[in-house]
């Protein structure tokens, strides 16, 4: 069941579906030690999807910039270690790409309730591209904008429901991309929101 999306992006539909509760359970433990917070940009907006994380590294933004850090700036202590389920389903689905000895050491947590979205950007603040990155969506459907290398190029549409799991990397790894604003909807284990996990490697 992988479905190449283009050179070096795989999704994997259902992928995570037998790992649902042990994610679960680990996305209340780690949202319990740091919580969910929207971020603000580097122009002065404060983003629609509330994020936090978990793992040596998180992704934070605030006026200064985006970057890479090892302390949560809400509460100064270390990120939450990354739940073992959390490693093993990343690990497991970018080998299943052909991506074997991906190594994560950050692993963002992104909440969209509903009207939230990304704007198209590339991933650019991590130090290697050679390594891929692995987003795992939980709870409501979203669709994902897939764009190409230049931000002019016209994104494609690619709907992801809960469970699938997509590896991005070699010549996918710099490409635009986004989600469009998520529906309401009530889903069954996650309620009113999506939730994605984007792990990377960052150092
Ligand atoms: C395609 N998150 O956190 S993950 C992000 O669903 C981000 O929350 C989205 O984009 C989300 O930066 C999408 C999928 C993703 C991540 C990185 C990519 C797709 C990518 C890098 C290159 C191409
Ligand atoms: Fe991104």
């Amino acid at each position: 069941a992988a479905e190449p999306l283009a050179e070096g992006a795989v999704v994997l539909r259902g992928f995570a579906l037998p790992a649902e509760a042990a994610l679960l359970d680990g996305l209340q433990r780690v949202v319990a030690q740091a919580p969910l917070r929207r971020m603000v940009t580097p122009g002065g907006f404060t983003m629609s999807v509330a994020m936090t994380n978990c793992g040596a590294l998180g992704w934070v933004s605030d006026r200064r910039g985006y970057r890479y850090a090892p302390r949560d700036p809400g509460s100064a202590l270390p990120w939450p270690a990354m739940p073992q389920a959390f490693a093993r389903l990343a690990v497991a689905a970018a080998a299943r790409a052909g991506f074997p000895g991906f190594a994560p050491d950050a692993c963002l947590v992104n909440r969209y309730e509903p009207g939230a979205r990304l704007t198209l950007h590339q991933d650019r603040n991590e130090r290697d591209f050679g390594a891929p990155i692995v987003s795992v969506s939980l709870g409501l459907p979203a669709v994902f904008l897939f764009g190409g290398r230049e931000r002019s190029e016209r994104p494609r549409r690619i709907p992801l429901a809960h469970g699938d799991v997509v590896v991005w990397g070699g010549p996918a790894r710099l490409r635009h991309h986004g989600v469009m604003p998520v529906k309401s909807g009530d889903h069954p284990l996650l309620g009113g929101c999506r939730v994605n996990l984007t792990f990377r490697r960052a150092a």
